[in-house]
This record gives structure tokens, C-alpha cells and sequence, in this order.
């Protein structure tokens, strides 16, 4: 299995039971010595922000407990060459240039029948098998994967069988659950009877409150109770970046946050455009982006972005948005952008925030 969900990492990290910092912009009266874009003040752990005007490139990344300067961000590591299935304007510009040329804007792969040393390697529609060989992905129902890459388009592997993602209904066994996701369920959540040391499918489990909830411990943040396995989940109360201090409960899989992603992450996978990536890179942003249309694959970062950074966007104080959460905003300004280019697309979830999976979800089995 493979699995889109990030991990869920908070901005500014915390320990369980921690009270936390507030983050607030700092007054016109305060005066800042050059460059500082972060003043730690010990007493009230807070964090007075000024965002780095001089000039648009620098940017601020508050340390923790101390005061911080404004600094160039990190050079982007990530290679910006492309793989087979992506779009290029040039040779030069596609990873494997000496297996695929850049044709009509898409970098190619090799075919089917042709030499791969991984499946990165094969064009669109196939991957490759234990002999080095490119050979065509198995449509759904298929009997014979050892993974997900190996499963055509919106398909992954099951116990050796292709079956389509985000398809097998509630409480029907599953061959894998780690940390209670499988991307096959159609809630994207499953659980494991540890008698029986079986996995199944679980319902998509919600809060009882409205988001956001504030909380001050994780036990607050529990979904309801499955009917039939028993069990509850929590997405954490974790520290967020505002003015006072506040915790938020993270976002579950029966929240309407998560199932606005869930929806718009079914129609990628039900998408004609997916067969134009490579299988490995079927989840990844530079495929859907380069296949898909623009507002459809903007919308889907989006509310990808709205679950994981759910609590980290509750509640911000003016300057956060082009400070610590500049990413997600820019996100949010693209999507808003191509709605209104296109009178069709619809602004569902874009009331705010969302998080998902590998939330170090606690699973927490109720016996009665
Ligand atoms: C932060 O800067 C202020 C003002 O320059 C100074 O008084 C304070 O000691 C500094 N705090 C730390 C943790 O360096
Ligand atoms: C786990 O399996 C056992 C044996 O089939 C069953 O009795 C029990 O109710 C199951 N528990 C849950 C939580 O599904
Ligand atoms: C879910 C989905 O898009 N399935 C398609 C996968 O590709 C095959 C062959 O190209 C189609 O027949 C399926 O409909």
C-alpha cells in the first residue's frame, strides 16, 4: 500500500500536556533591533512577529525560545526534472533523457517490453517486473500484485489482488492496516481485530462538535464510537499559532474537512488524467498538476493542505498568513484564483481546515 497522507507536523513542535506559546504581530511600538523578525519574550512565552519587508525573498522561521533574524529560505534540493508522463519543454528538462525524449511536451518513459531498473523508469501504464522489463499494469481484479504500482491507474494491491482505491466498503476485510489507513477503504481508514489478527475497513469516524474545537487534552478530541468494531478515534489537541495560546482538536476521517479531500482525491483517482502519470507517481503533485485541469488539481492540494495544517491555520493573528503559513495561503490564493476564472468550479471546503491520516491518530478500542 501507499500512502498520500503526510505526516502530521505542527509548525512549531509540542510535547503532550504542554502549555503553548502564543504567537502574536508585534505592536508599532515596539521597536526590534535590525533584521529580527521573531522577539522571544521568555515570560509569557510569546512570540512578537514582524515579517521581513525589506525585502520578499527573506523569510522568518521562529526558533524556538530565542529571537530569530529573517534569513534567504533554504535552496530548494528538490530536482525540478520531470518524469515519464510529465510535461517538458525540452529533452534537457526530463530526468531520463537518455531512455525518453521530450515529445509533444511529455517527457517519455520507456515501453512496454523495454529496460527499467524501477518502475520510475517505464512510460505511463506500466511498471516495472522482477526481470527488468517494462510490462502493462494490472487492471482491477486482477490476481497477481505485490503492490500498488503495480495496479493500473486509480487501482492498488490487496492481498495480490487489483482493486480500485477508496472503494471497499465498511467493515470488509482489508489485507493491511498500518496506523489505521488504507487508502483502498472508501472512508481511507481501517482498524485490526487483534483476536482475530484481521483488518477491516473502517466507517468514517467523526467528531460530535463542529470544527474547529478547542481542547485542552487529546481525550477531548475523540471521534464517536463505531457501532460495530468499537472503535474511537483522536486526531491530538495540539498547540496552534495564535494569539492566545489556544490548542485545536485535528481533523478526522468523518469530519466535513476530510471529506471534501476524500472526494476530490476519489475524482483524481476516477480521472482519465491519472492514466497519464507514471505509477509511482500517481500521488504526486507535479503529475496531477502537469495532467490534470488546473483548478480541479489546485483544489486538491488545497484541501489536502487545509486537513494537515488544520490546527495550525485556527485562529492566526494578521501577519502569520504571510509568515509561518505563507505556503498554504498562497495555496488557498491560487484555488480561489482559478474558481474564479472558472464559473463552474465550486468553493466546497474552502470554509478552512482539515487534517488527515498518519495524524499520529490514537486508536483507543472501547470495550463494552
Ligand atoms: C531578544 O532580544 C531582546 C531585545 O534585543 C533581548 O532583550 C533578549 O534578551 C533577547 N532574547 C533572547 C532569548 O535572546
Ligand atoms: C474480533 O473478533 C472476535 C472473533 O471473531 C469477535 O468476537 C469480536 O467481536 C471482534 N471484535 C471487534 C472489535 O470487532
Ligand atoms: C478507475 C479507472 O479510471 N479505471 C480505468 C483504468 O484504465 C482502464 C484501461 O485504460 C479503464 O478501462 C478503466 O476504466
Amino acid at each position: 500500500m501507499i500512502f498520500l497522507f503526510l505526516s502530521f507536523l505542527s509548525t512549531i513542535p509540542v510535547l503532550a500536556f504542554e502549555t503553548c506559546s502564543a504567537y502574536s504581530c508585534k505592536h508599532q511600538s515596539q521597536k526590534f533591533v535590525e533584521d529580527t523578525c521573531s522577539f522571544y519574550e521568555a515570560e509569557s512565552d510569546r512570540y512578537w512577529l514582524h515579517s521581513c519587508q525589506n525585502d520578499l525573498s527573506y523569510y522568518c522561521s521562529p526558533v524556538i525560545g530565542k529571537n530569530t533574524t529573517c534569513s534567504l529560505p533554504q535552496a530548494k534540493t528538490k530536482s525540478s526534472l520531470k518524469w515519464p508522463g510529465e510535461s517538458c519543454r525540452t529533452t534537457d528538462d526530463c530526468k531520463y533523457n537518455y531512455i525518453g525524449e521530450c515529445v509533444e511536451n511529455v517527457c517519455q518513459g520507456s515501453p512496454v517490453f523495454g529496460f527499467c531498473s524501477d518502475s520510475h523508469f517505464c512510460e505511463p501504464g506500466a511498471f516495472c517486473n522482477n526481470q527488468k522489463i517494462c510490462v502493462k499494469q494490472f487492471p482491477d481484479g486482477v490476481q497477481d500484485c505485490e503492490n500498488d504500482y503495480e495496479c493500473e491507474n486509480g487501482s492498488g494491491c490487496d492481498g495480490g489482488i487489483c482493486r480500485k482505491y477508496l472503494s471497499i466498503k465498511i467493515n470488509q476485510e482489508v489485507s493491511q492496516c498500518l496506523s489505521n489507513s488504507n487508502l483502498l477503504c472508501e472512508s481511507s481508514y481501517c482498524f485490526t481485530n487483534s483476536t482475530e489478527n484481521k483488518h477491516y475497513c473502517l466507517s468514517s469516524l467523526g467528531k460530535n462538535k463542529k470544527n474547529p474545537v478547542e481542547c485542552s487534552t487529546d481525550e477531548e478530541c475523540m471521534s464517536k464510537v463505531d457501532t460495530i468494531s468499537g472503535v474511537s478515534l483522536s486526531p491530538g489537541c495540539h498547540c496552534g499559532i495564535n494569539p492566545k495560546g489556544k490548542k485545536f482538536c485535528g481533523i478526522l476521517p468523518g469530519d466535513d474537512e476530510y471529506l471534501y479531500y476524500l472526494g476530490q482525491l476519489a475524482t483524481w483517482y476516477r480521472s482519465d488524467e491519472i492514466k497519464k502519470c507514471n505509477t509511482m507517481r500517481r500521488h504526486h503533485q507535479t503529475c496531477i498538476l502537469d495532467n490534470w485541469r488546473e483548478n480541479d488539481a489546485y483544489k486538491l492540494m488545497f484541501l489536502r493542505e487545509t486537513v494537515v495544517k488544520y490546527v495550525d491555520i485556527q485562529e492566526n493573528d494578521y501577519c502569520i498568513e504571510t509568515m509561518i503559513n505563507s505556503e498554504y495561503f498562497e495555496l488557498a490564493h491560487r484555488y480561489m484564483h482559478t474558481i474564479n476564472k472558472d464559473p463552474h468550479g465550486s468553493l466546497v471546503g474552502q470554509s478552512g481546515s482539515m487534517l488527515i491520516g498518519s495524524l499520529s491518530l490514537i486508536v483507543s478500542m472501547v470495550f463494552n
